[in-house]
Protein backbone atom coordinates (compact mmCIF):
# COMPACT_ATOMS: atom_id res chain seq x y z
CA UNK A 1 0.00 0.00 0.00
CA UNK A 2 1.60 3.23 -0.88
CA UNK A 3 2.24 6.14 1.48
CA UNK A 4 -0.69 8.95 0.43
CA UNK A 5 -3.37 5.60 0.42
CA UNK A 6 -2.73 4.33 4.21
CA UNK A 7 -2.69 8.00 5.48
CA UNK A 8 -6.14 8.75 3.64
CA UNK A 9 -7.48 5.14 5.44
CA UNK A 10 -5.73 6.59 8.93
CA UNK A 11 -7.92 10.10 8.48
CA UNK A 12 -10.74 7.82 7.23
CA UNK A 13 -11.08 5.97 10.56
CA UNK A 14 -9.83 8.85 12.86
CA UNK A 15 -12.82 10.46 11.38
CA UNK A 16 -15.16 7.49 12.04
CA UNK A 17 -16.12 7.73 15.64
CA UNK A 18 -16.81 11.17 15.23
CA UNK A 19 -19.46 10.31 12.44
CA UNK A 20 -20.83 7.39 14.67
CA UNK A 21 -20.87 10.18 17.46
CA UNK A 22 -23.64 11.70 15.76
CA UNK A 23 -25.92 8.56 15.85
CA UNK A 24 -26.33 8.03 19.24
CA UNK A 25 -29.88 8.38 19.81
CA UNK A 26 -29.28 7.95 23.50
CA UNK A 27 -28.63 10.96 26.44
CA UNK A 28 -29.96 15.09 26.58
CA UNK A 29 -31.67 16.72 23.54
CA UNK A 30 -28.89 19.17 22.27
CA UNK A 31 -30.57 19.79 19.16
CA UNK A 32 -31.42 23.21 18.00
CA UNK A 33 -33.01 22.17 15.00
CA UNK A 34 -36.39 21.31 16.99
CA UNK A 35 -37.78 23.86 18.59
CA UNK A 36 -39.75 24.29 21.36
CA UNK A 37 -39.98 28.06 22.24
CA UNK A 38 -40.69 30.83 19.34
CA UNK A 39 -37.70 31.89 20.32
CA UNK A 40 -35.76 28.57 19.20
CA UNK A 41 -38.24 28.50 15.75
CA UNK A 42 -36.63 31.86 14.94
CA UNK A 43 -33.18 30.64 14.65
CA UNK A 44 -34.14 26.94 13.85
CA UNK A 45 -36.25 28.99 10.61
CA UNK A 46 -32.70 30.73 9.44
CA UNK A 47 -30.98 27.50 9.31
CA UNK A 48 -33.48 26.05 7.53
CA UNK A 49 -33.41 28.81 4.97
CA UNK A 50 -29.54 28.94 4.45
CA UNK A 51 -29.26 25.16 4.19
CA UNK A 52 -30.65 25.61 0.11
CA UNK A 53 -28.41 28.64 -0.16
CA UNK A 54 -25.14 27.03 1.12
CA UNK A 55 -26.18 23.39 -0.22
CA UNK A 56 -26.95 25.21 -4.41
CA UNK A 57 -23.18 26.73 -3.62
CA UNK A 58 -22.09 23.46 -3.16
CA UNK A 59 -23.17 22.03 -5.83
CA UNK A 60 -21.90 24.80 -8.08
CA UNK A 61 -18.26 24.42 -7.01
CA UNK A 62 -18.10 21.17 -6.58
CA UNK A 63 -19.35 21.04 -10.61
CA UNK A 64 -16.34 23.73 -11.52
CA UNK A 65 -14.10 21.29 -9.36
CA UNK A 66 -15.00 18.40 -11.20
CA UNK A 67 -15.05 20.07 -14.59
CA UNK A 68 -11.52 21.96 -13.85
CA UNK A 69 -10.39 18.92 -12.72
CA UNK A 70 -11.05 16.62 -16.20
CA UNK A 71 -11.22 19.61 -18.98
CA UNK A 72 -7.15 20.58 -17.94
CA UNK A 73 -5.93 17.04 -16.62
CA UNK A 74 -2.31 15.61 -18.07
CA UNK A 75 -3.68 14.00 -20.85
CA UNK A 76 -0.38 12.39 -22.75
CA UNK A 77 3.05 13.58 -21.59
CA UNK A 78 4.16 15.14 -18.12
CA UNK A 79 6.05 17.51 -20.12
CA UNK A 80 3.51 18.92 -21.88
CA UNK A 81 2.65 22.00 -20.66
CA UNK A 82 -0.94 23.31 -21.13
CA UNK A 83 -1.40 26.68 -22.76
CA UNK A 84 -0.77 29.65 -19.68
CA UNK A 85 -3.33 32.81 -18.82
CA UNK A 86 -2.72 35.52 -16.76
CA UNK A 87 -5.29 37.67 -15.47
CA UNK A 88 -8.86 37.48 -16.91
CA UNK A 89 -10.52 40.56 -15.77
CA UNK A 90 -13.83 39.30 -16.14
CA UNK A 91 -13.41 36.39 -14.07
CA UNK A 92 -11.87 37.88 -11.42
CA UNK A 93 -15.04 40.63 -11.15
CA UNK A 94 -17.50 37.97 -11.11
CA UNK A 95 -15.57 35.61 -8.58
CA UNK A 96 -16.02 38.64 -6.30
CA UNK A 97 -19.05 40.05 -7.17
CA UNK A 98 -21.03 37.00 -7.02
CA UNK A 99 -19.69 35.85 -3.43
CA UNK A 100 -20.33 39.31 -2.09
CA UNK A 101 -24.07 39.29 -3.36
CA UNK A 102 -24.37 36.04 -1.62
CA UNK A 103 -23.59 37.41 1.53
CA UNK A 104 -25.86 40.07 1.23
CA UNK A 105 -28.86 37.64 0.57
CA UNK A 106 -27.68 35.39 3.27
CA UNK A 107 -27.26 38.57 5.75
CA UNK A 108 -30.80 39.54 5.46
CA UNK A 109 -32.73 36.80 7.08
CA UNK A 110 -30.24 36.38 9.72
CA UNK A 111 -29.92 40.08 10.74
CA UNK A 112 -34.15 40.59 10.19
CA UNK A 113 -33.93 37.64 13.06
CA UNK A 114 -31.35 38.97 15.11
CA UNK A 115 -33.52 42.14 15.13
CA UNK A 116 -36.50 40.21 16.16
CA UNK A 117 -34.61 38.60 18.92
CA UNK A 118 -33.80 41.23 20.86
CA UNK A 119 -37.14 43.43 19.86
CA UNK A 120 -39.61 45.06 21.91
CA UNK A 121 -39.40 43.35 25.37
CA UNK A 122 -42.33 40.83 26.08
CA UNK A 123 -46.32 41.87 27.31
CA UNK A 124 -46.93 42.25 30.44
CA UNK A 125 -48.28 39.00 31.56
CA UNK A 126 -44.93 37.22 31.35
CA UNK A 127 -43.41 35.42 33.98
CA UNK A 128 -40.57 37.35 35.71
CA UNK A 129 -37.32 35.34 36.04
CA UNK A 130 -33.49 36.38 37.29
CA UNK A 131 -31.06 34.17 36.35
CA UNK A 132 -27.53 34.44 38.08
CA UNK A 133 -24.42 32.38 36.88
CA UNK A 134 -22.53 31.58 39.39
CA UNK A 135 -18.43 29.20 39.25
CA UNK A 136 -20.88 26.45 38.27
CA UNK A 137 -24.45 26.38 38.90
CA UNK A 138 -27.37 28.34 38.34
CA UNK A 139 -29.82 30.45 40.50
CA UNK A 140 -33.40 30.99 39.43
CA UNK A 141 -34.76 33.63 41.40
CA UNK A 142 -38.94 34.61 40.81
CA UNK A 143 -39.79 37.61 42.38
CA UNK A 144 -43.09 37.76 41.48
CA UNK A 145 -43.95 34.48 43.46
CA UNK A 146 -41.34 35.09 46.09
CA UNK A 147 -38.78 32.38 45.89
CA UNK A 148 -35.51 30.97 44.43
CA UNK A 149 -34.38 27.82 43.35
CA UNK A 150 -31.39 26.42 41.62
CA UNK A 151 -30.36 24.48 38.55
CA UNK A 152 -33.61 23.88 37.86
CA UNK A 153 -36.00 26.42 35.67
CA UNK A 154 -39.63 25.44 35.49
CA UNK A 155 -42.00 27.78 33.58
CA UNK A 156 -45.42 27.13 32.20
CA UNK A 157 -46.66 26.46 28.71
CA UNK A 158 -47.77 29.18 26.70
CA UNK A 159 -46.67 32.07 28.53
CA UNK A 160 -43.68 33.84 27.88
CA UNK A 161 -40.65 33.63 30.36
CA UNK A 162 -38.97 37.14 30.55
CA UNK A 163 -35.17 36.46 32.03
CA UNK A 164 -33.43 38.88 33.24
CA UNK A 165 -29.27 37.40 33.26
CA UNK A 166 -26.02 38.92 35.06
CA UNK A 167 -23.61 36.39 36.71
CA UNK A 168 -21.71 36.96 40.55
CA UNK A 169 -18.36 36.07 39.47
CA UNK A 170 -17.26 35.47 35.82
CA UNK A 171 -19.63 35.72 32.30
CA UNK A 172 -21.36 32.89 31.77
CA UNK A 173 -23.60 32.26 28.94
CA UNK A 174 -27.21 30.86 28.84
CA UNK A 175 -27.97 27.95 26.66
CA UNK A 176 -30.93 25.54 26.10
CA UNK A 177 -30.89 24.47 22.80
CA UNK A 178 -34.08 23.19 22.05
CA UNK A 179 -35.05 26.70 23.82
CA UNK A 180 -33.16 29.41 23.00
CA UNK A 181 -29.42 31.41 23.70
CA UNK A 182 -27.25 31.78 23.81
CA UNK A 183 -26.92 34.65 25.75
CA UNK A 184 -24.33 35.98 28.02
CA UNK A 185 -24.47 36.82 32.01
CA UNK A 186 -22.18 39.84 32.85
CA UNK A 187 -21.05 40.51 36.36
CA UNK A 188 -22.09 44.17 37.10
CA UNK A 189 -24.57 44.63 34.07
CA UNK A 190 -27.88 42.85 33.12
CA UNK A 191 -28.66 40.78 30.08
CA UNK A 192 -32.55 40.08 28.74
CA UNK A 193 -34.12 36.80 27.02
CA UNK A 194 -37.35 35.93 26.82
CA UNK A 195 -39.41 33.41 24.78
CA UNK A 196 -42.54 31.38 24.89
CA UNK A 197 -42.50 27.48 24.84
CA UNK A 198 -44.80 25.60 22.85
CA UNK A 199 -44.53 22.36 24.03
CA UNK A 200 -44.72 20.45 27.94
CA UNK A 201 -41.37 18.29 28.56
CA UNK A 202 -37.91 18.12 29.95
CA UNK A 203 -35.01 20.40 28.20
CA UNK A 204 -31.56 20.64 28.92
CA UNK A 205 -29.05 23.30 29.09
CA UNK A 206 -25.44 24.17 29.66
CA UNK A 207 -23.53 27.37 30.36
CA UNK A 208 -22.04 28.10 26.88
CA UNK A 209 -19.26 30.47 28.09
CA UNK A 210 -15.80 28.88 29.41
CA UNK A 211 -15.98 30.08 33.01
CA UNK A 212 -13.40 27.85 34.63
CA UNK A 213 -12.84 24.68 35.77
CA UNK A 214 -16.14 23.01 35.72
CA UNK A 215 -17.49 24.94 32.97
CA UNK A 216 -18.70 21.99 30.84
CA UNK A 217 -20.62 21.16 34.22
CA UNK A 218 -22.98 23.83 34.71
CA UNK A 219 -25.66 22.32 33.47
CA UNK A 220 -29.40 22.49 33.96
CA UNK A 221 -32.83 21.74 32.97
CA UNK A 222 -35.52 23.46 32.15
CA UNK A 223 -39.07 21.96 32.84
CA UNK A 224 -41.68 23.38 30.70
CA UNK A 225 -45.32 22.55 32.78
CA UNK A 226 -48.77 22.59 31.58
CA UNK A 227 -50.27 25.67 33.84
CA UNK A 228 -51.72 22.91 36.57
CA UNK A 229 -48.62 21.58 37.21
CA UNK A 230 -46.90 24.68 36.96
CA UNK A 231 -49.22 26.48 39.61
CA UNK A 232 -48.75 22.78 41.71
CA UNK A 233 -45.26 23.50 41.74
CA UNK A 234 -45.29 27.28 42.75
CA UNK A 235 -47.75 26.34 45.17
CA UNK A 236 -45.00 23.62 46.65
CA UNK A 237 -42.13 26.50 46.55
CA UNK A 238 -44.28 28.94 48.49
CA UNK A 239 -45.45 26.50 51.37
CA UNK A 240 -42.66 26.52 54.20
CA UNK A 241 -40.52 23.26 53.89
CA UNK A 242 -40.94 21.51 56.98
CA UNK A 243 -37.41 20.03 58.18
CA UNK A 244 -36.90 17.26 61.03
CA UNK A 245 -34.96 18.96 63.79
CA UNK A 246 -32.12 17.17 64.65
CA UNK A 247 -30.92 16.79 60.60
CA UNK A 248 -31.76 21.14 60.86
CA UNK A 249 -29.16 21.51 63.44
CA UNK A 250 -26.88 19.38 61.68
CA UNK A 251 -27.18 21.08 59.10
CA UNK A 252 -26.19 24.08 61.33
CA UNK A 253 -23.50 23.32 63.48
CA UNK A 254 -21.67 21.55 60.20
CA UNK A 255 -21.17 24.61 58.60
CA UNK A 256 -23.79 24.83 55.82
CA UNK A 257 -25.48 27.72 56.88
CA UNK A 258 -22.68 29.81 55.59
CA UNK A 259 -23.43 29.02 52.30
CA UNK A 260 -26.68 28.05 51.86
CA UNK A 261 -29.94 29.37 52.66
CA UNK A 262 -33.50 27.60 53.63
CA UNK A 263 -36.26 29.69 53.71
CA UNK A 264 -37.63 29.80 56.94
CA UNK A 265 -34.34 28.98 59.16
CA UNK A 266 -31.39 30.53 60.32
CA UNK A 267 -29.28 29.37 57.07
CA UNK A 268 -29.62 32.12 54.89
CA UNK A 269 -25.88 32.35 53.12
CA UNK A 270 -26.12 32.97 49.46
CA UNK A 271 -22.86 31.85 48.17
CA UNK A 272 -24.23 28.41 47.63
CA UNK A 273 -27.45 27.49 45.67
CA UNK A 274 -30.38 27.90 47.65
CA UNK A 275 -31.53 24.83 49.19
CA UNK A 276 -35.33 25.39 50.45
CA UNK A 277 -36.91 22.73 48.05
CA UNK A 278 -33.62 20.75 47.58
CA UNK A 279 -35.65 17.25 47.84
CA UNK A 280 -37.60 18.41 44.60
CA UNK A 281 -35.65 19.06 42.63
CA UNK A 282 -34.63 15.50 40.07
CA UNK A 283 -30.57 16.51 39.68
CA UNK A 284 -28.05 17.68 42.05
CA UNK A 285 -24.79 19.35 41.11
CA UNK A 286 -25.72 21.59 38.60
CA UNK A 287 -28.12 18.65 36.88
CA UNK A 288 -24.99 16.44 36.87
CA UNK A 289 -26.40 13.75 39.15
CA UNK A 290 -30.07 12.46 40.14
CA UNK A 291 -30.98 13.58 43.08
CA UNK A 292 -31.11 10.27 45.11
CA UNK A 293 -30.07 9.76 48.59
CA UNK A 294 -26.79 7.65 47.56
CA UNK A 295 -26.08 10.76 45.16
CA UNK A 296 -26.87 12.88 47.41
CA UNK A 297 -24.45 11.29 50.50
CA UNK A 298 -21.26 11.01 47.72
CA UNK A 299 -21.69 14.80 47.30
CA UNK A 300 -21.54 15.56 50.66
CA UNK A 301 -18.52 13.11 50.68
CA UNK A 302 -16.25 14.75 48.76
CA UNK A 303 -18.39 17.45 46.11
CA UNK A 304 -15.04 17.57 43.99
CA UNK A 305 -14.80 14.59 43.17
CA UNK A 306 -18.50 14.97 41.61
CA UNK A 307 -17.40 18.37 40.10
CA UNK A 308 -14.11 19.19 39.55
CA UNK A 309 -13.41 22.48 41.29
CA UNK A 310 -15.96 22.88 42.54
CA UNK A 311 -16.31 25.52 45.82
CA UNK A 312 -17.80 23.84 48.13
CA UNK A 313 -15.60 22.61 50.30
CA UNK A 314 -14.89 19.09 51.47
CA UNK A 315 -16.27 19.58 55.45
CA UNK A 316 -14.87 16.12 56.51
CA UNK A 317 -18.42 14.95 57.55
CA UNK A 318 -18.34 11.21 59.36
CA UNK A 319 -20.50 9.23 58.44
CA UNK A 320 -23.57 9.80 60.77
CA UNK A 321 -23.62 13.58 59.66
CA UNK A 322 -23.82 12.49 55.87
CA UNK A 323 -26.78 9.89 56.80
CA UNK A 324 -28.63 12.91 59.06
CA UNK A 325 -27.73 15.81 56.38
CA UNK A 326 -28.99 13.68 53.78
CA UNK A 327 -32.48 12.89 55.73
CA UNK A 328 -32.76 16.17 55.93
CA UNK A 329 -32.08 17.55 52.49
CA UNK A 330 -34.52 15.11 51.28
CA UNK A 331 -37.00 15.93 53.26
CA UNK A 332 -37.28 19.51 51.85
CA UNK A 333 -39.71 19.58 49.71
CU1 LIG B 1 -19.37 28.22 31.62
Amino acid sequence: MNRERSTFLQTLLAALPLLLMGCGAQGPDWRTLQPVSDFGRLGADVYDDLIWWTLGILVVVELLLLYALLRYRSARSESEVPSQVHGFTALEIAWTLVPAAILFFIAIPTVRTIFELQGAPPSEDALEITVVGHQWWWEFQYPELGFVTANELHVPVGRTANLTLSSADVIHSFWIPQIGGKRDLNPGSENRLWFTPTEVGEYYGQCAELCGTSHANMRMRVFVDDSATFAEWAAAMQAPAIPDSAGAMTFLISGCAACHTIAGTPAQGKVGPDLTNVGRRTTLASSLIPNTPEHMAGWLRSPDSVKPGALMPDLNLDEQRVNELVRFLEGLR
